[in-house]
């Protein structure tokens, strides 16, 4: 089971169930509305019972790849099914394109996110930023990838710029293909420990698990030669047990990295912004056209990217936005269902 990452924190959450014949079992891969799971005695493939279907009220009640779940296990009359969901010590979400009202959940109770971003045409600082928000609103640590260093010449600039951006993250250079700098991942796949891949498509996230499992595993393909975007080669999301204990977590490169309700998150990634708006003359100081603005300030003196400032700003806005139209439909809902009443 420690193998597999249970730990106090789940252990005191299944207890509190008090579920009688069920058994922890930790999801490993989700297709959808299937779900493979591990448990202290094999695998099975299951689904949800009806009455966790009938009782979530959005798919980031689900399960995702790497949460723990109370299982019934097969009989030989019945397949078995999970009927919980068991608290999430950290996950990473963001909004789903297609509906912007719903959360989807990339991966759950995992130890550290791996941002991975290449040193090629794929390297942009704004979509680190998101990242990093996205990490910072699900709990989870995140230590930075800067993967294909055998392809970048100018190394140390984009590192310092990385590192303006995220001073508190651990940020290593590494490649896949030289296996350059990749011992610097084995403090975070200790035994139990688990890690997820994220980033965009064609960044070598397959690449690394195949490398570090010894074997061709993930199907890996070359990226677009013109601006090194991938081919969206990965389609679901696996764990994948390391021969050295850990566990690691491959993900779809994501191809449009909406927020979700992440004001929490950004709080962090943008904590020099946030403090830097206390010392506005304004309380409620746009930071536009405002006298006496502390951030107007910095932008002109140097010490904050413009970039970085409408970065920030965007996603506070999209943040606005989908709590909006989450309170529309909800309250259509709630007309709905008092019409019928
Ligand atoms: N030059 C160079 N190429 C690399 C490196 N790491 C991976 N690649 C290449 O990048 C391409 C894409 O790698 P993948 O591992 O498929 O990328 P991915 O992040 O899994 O992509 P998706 O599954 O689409 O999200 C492959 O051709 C790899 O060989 C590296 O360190 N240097
Ligand atoms: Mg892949
Ligand atoms: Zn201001």
């Amino acid at each position: 089971m420690k193998k597999l990452g249970w730990n106090d924190h789940f252990e005191k959450h299944f207890a509190a169930l008090q579920l009688t014949d069920l058994v922890p079992a930790r999801v490993s891969r989700v297709d959808r509305g299937i779900f493979h799971v591990i448990h202290e005695h094999g695998q099975c493939v299951v689904k949800v019972t009806g009455k966790f279907q009938h009782g979530a009220n959005s798919k980031f009640e689900f399960p995702s790849v790497g949460d723990w779940v109370a299982l019934e296990l097969e009989t030989e009359e019945l397949p078995g099914r999970i009927h919980a969901l068991l608290p999430r010590k950290t996950w990473l979400s963001r909004k789903l394109p297609s509906d912007e009202t719903q959360e989807q959940t990339i991966a759950a109770n995992v130890d550290t996110a791996l941002i991975m971003c290449g040193l090629d045409g794929d390297f942009n600082i704004r979509r680190i930023e998101r990242y990093l928000t996205i990490c910072h609103n699900g709990n989870t640590q995140p230590v930075i990838l800067l993967n294909k260093m055998d392809l970048c010449t100018d190394l140390q600039s984009k590192v310092s710029e990385v590192q303006a951006i995220a001073p508190k993250v651990a940020i290593y250079p590494i490649s896949v293909e030289t296996q350059q700098g990749l011992e610097v991942l084995l403090p975070y796949l200790t035994l139990g420990q688990t890690a997820a891949l994220f980033g965009s498509s064609g960044v070598g996230k397959s690449s690394l698990v195949n490398t570090l499992l010894g074997t061709q595993k993930m199907l890996v393909q070359p990226v677009r030669e013109s601006d090194s975007h991938g081919r969206h080669t990965t389609r679901h999301r696996e764990m994948i047990f390391l021969p050295n204990g850990g566990i690691i977590i491959d993900t779809p490169g994501i191809r449009e990295l909406g927020m979700w309700t992440a004001a929490e998150g950004l709080q962090t990634s943008f904590e020099d912004i946030e403090k830097l708006a206390e010392d506005c003359r304004f309380r409620d100081c746009k930071h536009t056209h405002e006298p006496g603005c502390a951030i107007k300030n910095a932008i002109a003196i140097g010490t904050l990217s413009e970039a970085r400032m409408t970065n920030y700003t965007d996603m506070l806005e999209e943040v606005k936005q989908a709590g909006e139209k989450k309170a529309r439909i909800a309250k259509r809902a709630e007309r709905r269902t008092r019409k019928t009443k």
